[in-house]
């Protein structure tokens, strides 16, 4: 569409990546994305719009594409000529990071100098958005972590970021391109994979009220994170891109619970309380309202090496793009239950 920014997406049919579609289509956005080839219908989290026929083909686009491919990355940032690229995909689960490292660091890291070096080799004028992580300050001794923090990565993941980040900055500083990294901390939503542990604890919750599942199983209780909420933060990587100079920002609350927090959070959400007992793995956690235990600990879900505490500090991010976040931690709980509940309460009638 003459006179509309184009914006090319890679991560499209992630929880980041649907809630930055529907923030850049709002705002005139041509966008395009880019979905990689699955056995099973993977893109659920931006059907709605995919059914919008006003919108598909228009001002919306997917093109099959893969991180591990540069003459499809190339290709696609030669014919979409992209005023902005959002560099979202990722394998972004620490936990498998540690069984697919050597892949990790082909998507996460090297996926990531792919599409620098198309924009280099294009000489294309354009904006770049990488997805750093609060996961690159690892176990810090300094809180809160800031721009000017460590790094210090705990995991075949954020090695991978960390080299990520290091050839955004490398890029930006030899080439002159417009490259910027957002270093966000923990951001959750009702569009959260199910296998990261707010969502997980909040699906759990939810069916173990209705009466749909027996126990949660967790590893790590006194773990903490900074957690906010995912559409505040699609909103913060589209003002990193707006400002004149490149530059790299924190996006975090700065306020950090533990999982322990979480679960007793989500239950409270549901009218219920947790009673914990026990310690170690025989810790577990079992409703006031009738002695049930519902909470355990499987080892499964202990990681190799863990990062214990992350706190982020955005003042940089408030100071030089207004940026600021709204959702408080209640909120966010009560949120995503509100949101599981629903579904949950759906099975039972089915
Ligand atoms: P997510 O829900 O796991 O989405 C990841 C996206 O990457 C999916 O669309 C996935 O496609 C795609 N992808 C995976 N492997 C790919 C490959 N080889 N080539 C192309 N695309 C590939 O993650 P998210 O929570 O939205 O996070 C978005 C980005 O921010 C990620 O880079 C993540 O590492 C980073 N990050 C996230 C957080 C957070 O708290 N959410 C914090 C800091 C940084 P499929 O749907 O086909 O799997
Ligand atoms: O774990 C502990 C676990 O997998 C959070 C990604 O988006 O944010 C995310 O990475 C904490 C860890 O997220 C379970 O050990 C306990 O300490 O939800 P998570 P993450 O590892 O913080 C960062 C910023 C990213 O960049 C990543 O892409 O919770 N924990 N029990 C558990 N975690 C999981 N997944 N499952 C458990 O049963």
């Amino acid at each position: 569409m003459k006179g509309s920014k184009t914006a090319l997406i890679s991560g499209i049919t992630g929880q980041d990546g649907s809630y930055l579609t529907e923030l850049l289509i709002e705002k005139g956005y041509v966008v395009h994305g880019i979905i990689r080839r699955s056995s099973s219908f993977n893109t659920f989290r931006i059907d709605h719009l995919f059914k919008n026929k006003d919108l598909f083909n228009s001002r919306f686009f997917l093109h099959y594409g893969d991180l591990t491919d540069s003459s499809n990355i190339n290709r696609l940032v030669e014919k979409v000529q992209p005023d902005e690229i959002y560099n979202l995909g990722a394998q972004s689960h620490v936990q498998v990071s540690f069984e697919v490292p050597e892949y990790t660091a082909e998507v996460d890291g090297i996926g990531t100098l792919r599409f620098l070096d198309a924009i280099k080799d294009t000489g294309l004028q354009t904006r770049f958005y990488q997805a750093s992580t609060s996961e690159l300050f690892g176990n810090t001794q300094e809180f809160p972590q800031t721009e000017k923090t460590p790094f210090s990565p705990r995991s075949p993941y954020a090695a991978a970021k960390l080299y990520a980040y290091w050839i955004v900055v490398n890029y930006r500083e030899a080439y002159k391109i417009f490259a910027c990294n957002g270093i966000l901390f923990n951001h959750e939503s009702e569009r959260r994979g199910r296998t990261f542990v707010t969502r997980k604890i909040t699906v759990a919750a939810s069916e173990i009220v209705l009466g749909l599942q027996e126990k949660l199983l967790l590893g790590n209780l006194d773990s903490k994170r900074d957690w906010g909420y995912a559409p505040e933060y699609v909103e913060g990587m589209w003002r990193i891109l707006q400002v004149n100079e490149p530059d790299d920002y924190i996006l975090a609350t700065n306020e950090a619970h533990t999982v322990r927090e979480f679960v007793e959070e989500s239950f409270k959400a549901l009218g219920e309380e947790i009673i914990w007992s026990g310690s170690g793995i025989n810790e577990r956690g079992n409703l006031k309202s009738n002695g049930k235990e519902v909470v355990g600990i499987n080892p499964r879900f202990f990681r190799p090496t863990e990062v214990d505490f992350l706190l982020g500090n955005p003042s940089k991010a408030n100071e030089k793009l207004g940026w600021k976040p709204k959702t408080t931690f209640n909120e966010l709980v009560k949120l995503m239950i509100a949101s599981d509940f629903e579904k949950a309460k759906l099975r039972t009638i089915l």
